[in-house]
This record gives C-alpha cells, sequence and structure tokens, in this order.
C-alpha cells in the first residue's frame, strides 16, 4: 500500500477508537516543533530544581535524578499545530514519585505549576493535571535517549493514554523540552504561548487551541 493510504487508513483506526481528538489528524514521524534554538546540555553541570510553594527548595542533578524509580508510558501525543503521534513509548520520572521519595513537599497552598526550561521557554498546567500519571518527565522515548531536538536530556511530556478518558489531556506544548526548573504556584502563572494567545487550558477533545477563535 503507498504510505499516504496507508496514514489514512491508521488515521481511520484510530477515529473509530475515539483516540482521534477534533482537527487533529495522524503523523507517521516524531515531528519537532520548537522556538528558538536547541541548547547543547552539560550532563556535568546539569541540574532540576523544584522551587517556589515548597517546605524546602530541591536540586536534583543528573546521577540523583536517575537514580529515581522510572516509569513507562504508552501515549497519544497531540500538537495544537494539528499533528497527533499515536502509542509513543516514554519512560522518565513521575512527580508522584519524586513526592513518594519524601524528597519534596509541597505547600498545601500550592495549586499550580510552572515548567522553567533551558532559553526561557515556560508552560503552566494546574497542579493536579502534573500529578497525574499521564505526566511524566521523560529521559526516554522509543527506548533511547532523547535526541537534542526532542529535548535531551529531560523534558516534560503530557498525552492521553489509551482506555484512561478521565485524564485530563492538554496540547503537547504543555510538556517543555530541556526542562531545568518546576515552580509551584498558589496563583496561576501563563507561560510562553499561552502569553502569546494560546489556550490556558488546551483540552484536546474540547479543542482548546486558543483563547479567541479569531486567533
Ligand atoms: N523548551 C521548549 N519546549 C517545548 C517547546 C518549545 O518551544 N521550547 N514547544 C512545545 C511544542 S509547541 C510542542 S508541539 C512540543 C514538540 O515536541 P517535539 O519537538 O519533541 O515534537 O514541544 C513543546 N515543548
Ligand atoms: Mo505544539
Amino acid at each position: 500500500m503507498f504510505s499516504a493510504s496507508k496514514r489514512r487508513e491508521e488515521e481511520k483506526q484510530k477515529r473509530a477508537e475515539g483516540r482521534l481528538p477534533p482537527g487533529q489528524s495522524l503523523t507517521q514521524k516524531f515531528p519537532v516543533l520548537h522556538y528558538g534554538p536547541v541548547p547543547s546540555v552539560d550532563l556535568s553541570t546539569w541540574d532540576l530544581k523544584f522551587f517556589g510553594e515548597v517546605e524546602s527548595p530541591l536540586t536534583l542533578n543528573w546521577e540523583q535524578f536517575n537514580q529515581l524509580p522510572r516509569t513507562k508510558l504508552n501515549m497519544d501525543l497531540h500538537c495544537v499545530t494539528r499533528w497527533s503521534m499515536f502509542d509513543s513509548e516514554w519512560e522518565g520520572v513521575t512527580l508522584q514519585t519524586i513526592l513518594d521519595e519524601g524528597l519534596l513537599k509541597i505547600k498545601p497552598e500550592a495549586k499550580y505549576v510552572l515548567q522553567h526550561a533551558e532559553h526561557g521557554y515556560t508552560t503552566n498546567l494546574p497542579l493536579e493535571v502534573m500529578l497525574q500519571e499521564n505526566f511524566l518527565f521523560a529521559t526516554h522515548y522509543d527506548g533511547k535517549p532523547l535526541t537534542p531536538e526532542h529535548g535531551y536530556p529531560l523534558r516534560g511530556v503530557i498525552g492521553a493514554i489509551k482506555g484512561q478518558e478521565e485524564l485530563k489531556t492538554p496540547y503537547l506544548w504543555k510538556g517543555a523540552k530541556w526542562i531545568r526548573g518546576v515552580e509551584f504556584l498558589t496563583q496561576d502563572q501563563e507561560g510562553f504561548w499561552e502569553q502569546a494567545g494560546y489556550h490556558n487550558q488546551a483540552d484536546i477533545w474540547k479543542e482548546q487551541r486558543t483563547k479567541s477563535r479569531f486567533f
């Protein structure tokens, strides 16, 4: 079969399974999408900082991060630019694991989280969404370490898990590639694309792409 008709066939199948959100189309590739340059990262100086509304700030270096218990996830990713990638395999650490390990205590008044990446990219999510099992601090995609353009060495990633429709699922920009900081907040603070007019909740099923339908 020609690959174009194979793509349409797979797309039809995902739609029939109820896994294709409105306005999306299936991609067989893993597109690269970001604003600005790909940072080059030195693992010997890399760290990940948890700060803001926490009992005490936490800094993990690369070695410490890699000693945390790991989680593997199969997710469907949905980009606001309308591509959807199905059944992608991710591996990393959940925020819940970091809490369960007793490394971090979030203050009860913290309700929102801002992810900070290299070169100033930010994106925000409610804390309850960050604690869902479909948000991962990911080191691996498809069994291999992330490539530089997909977020090496660590990125936030959030997508849909088949059969777990109760999980809130936003578009993929809500996961920061090259993540370096996780800030806990009492008040919501919009990130890079949210300030540029993209929708704050960004629910893929409600097609919340932008704040204004004229955008
Ligand atoms: N640091 C950073 N993370 C980012 C972005 C960015 O511009 N900078 N773009 C977001 C957007 S819009 C998408 S769709 C995904 C794309 O991830 P990918 O390039 O691995 O497909 O990264 C998200 N994370
Ligand atoms: Mo995106």
